[in-house]
């Protein structure tokens, strides 16, 4: 073999065991690449007599060849170790202890507007939502409440402009299905309402309601009675007693606020009461004739109840809490509790 192949073959299959596949690349460009040694001593080949060249160019090949062979030999060693290593590294530890889940849970609203809708849905109601943003036409005039009333007052109420509020109360859900004429109606509507209020432990200028409304034929204050004293006994205990309070909507006619005797200290009077052995708990009454006028049923014909339970008060009572902000501020430690 010509004298400068077999240096070159030496020089490079000496070098050929380096320890990256970084450093066998540039090897290779070294050596095979385009301006490598021996690419170069083929372009060398013109120099040669016509004669010499088969013979030289036969032995480049072969020589070539060779490089190539072993580095790939080298870059399969190489590429093996690297892929070893790797598995190494990341082998996984199947004795540590899992990760732990964390599992949500429903807000203490959600919870007591499950428990009320379940009792009412057992006794045959619909559950019913609305739109959050109202013509004041169903918020405020459909029920009775005229355009000088206090309710009415922009201190109150957010208007988006002179026809549209936010709703104060779910009872626009109800004018729009009493408008819808089919009759009877057993029907809660839940839902978000707003008022413009200062936020303190017992109030919000967003927080729920779930207001009621029963008519058909024939409907009385007994069955009012009846009905709201079966949901207390429900939803606070089955000893629980209920008396009415006389009172003032613009809805309805008579009207009542009822309280429920103390759950805590079954009505002889404790902290949680204030001493009295009675807790308020929703405002009631006989729908108003007007009302049912505006709403496009016959009040001669139909007579009905209704009833507003903010649902804030009732999660407060449940579980106790005496800081209404407790249920917006979304402190786990908090809501983890219930
Ligand atoms: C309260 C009082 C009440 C109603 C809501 C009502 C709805 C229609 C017709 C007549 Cl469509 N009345 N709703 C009636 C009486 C009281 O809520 O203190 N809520 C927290």
């Amino acid at each position: 073999m010509d004298e400068r192949l077999q240096k070159l073959r030496e020089e490079a299959l000496g070098k050929i065991q380096v320890s990256t596949l970084e450093a066998l690349n540039e090897l290779k460009v070294s050596y095979l690449g385009k301006k490598g040694e021996i690419t170069a001593l083929l372009k060398s080949m013109k120099d040669l007599k016509p004669e010499e060249r088969p013979a030289f160019g036969q032995m480049v090949n072969s020589l070539r060849e060779e490089i190539e062979s072993q580095m790939e030999t080298r870059r399969k060693q190489l590429a093996d170790a690297a892929r070893t290593a790797r598995l190494a590294a990341e082998e996984i530890d199947v004795t540590l202890p899992a990760k732990k889940m964390h599992f949500g849970h429903r807000h203490p609203n959600s919870i007591a507007l499950d428990e009320v809708e379940r009792i009412f849905v057992g006794m045959g109601y619909e559950v019913v939502e609305g739109p959050e943003i109202e013509y004041d036409e169903y918020n405020f005039t459909k029920l009775n409440i005229p355009a000088n009333h206090p309710a009415k007052d922009e201190q109150d109420t957010f208007y988006i402009n002179s026809e549209i509020v936010l709703r104060t109360q779910t009872s626009p859900v109800q004018a729009r299905v009493m408008e819808q004429g089919k009759l009877p109606i057993r029907m809660i509507a839940p839902g978000r309402v707003f008022r413009s209020d200062e936020v303190d432990a017992t109030h919000s200028p967003s927080f729920h309601q779930i207001e009621g409304l029963v008519i058909d034929k024939n409907i009385t204050f007994a069955d009012l009675k009846g009905t709201l004293a079966e949901f207390a006994r429900k939803m606070f205990g089955e000893e629980t007693k209920v008396k009415f309070r006389p009172h003032h909507f613009p809805f309805t006619e008579p009207s009542a606020e009822m309280d429920v005797s103390c759950f805590k200290c079954g009505g002889k009077g404790c902290r949680f009461c204030k001493g009295s052995g009675w807790i308020e708990i929703l405002g009631c009454g006989m729908v108003h004739p007007h009302v049912f006028e505006m709403c496009g049923i016959d009040p001669d014909q139909y007579t009905g109840f209704a009833f507003g339970v903010g649902l804030e008060r009732i999660a407060l009572l449940k579980y106790e809490i005496d800081d209404m902000r407790l249920l917006y501020e979304n402190d786990i430690r908090f809501l983890k509790q219930f």
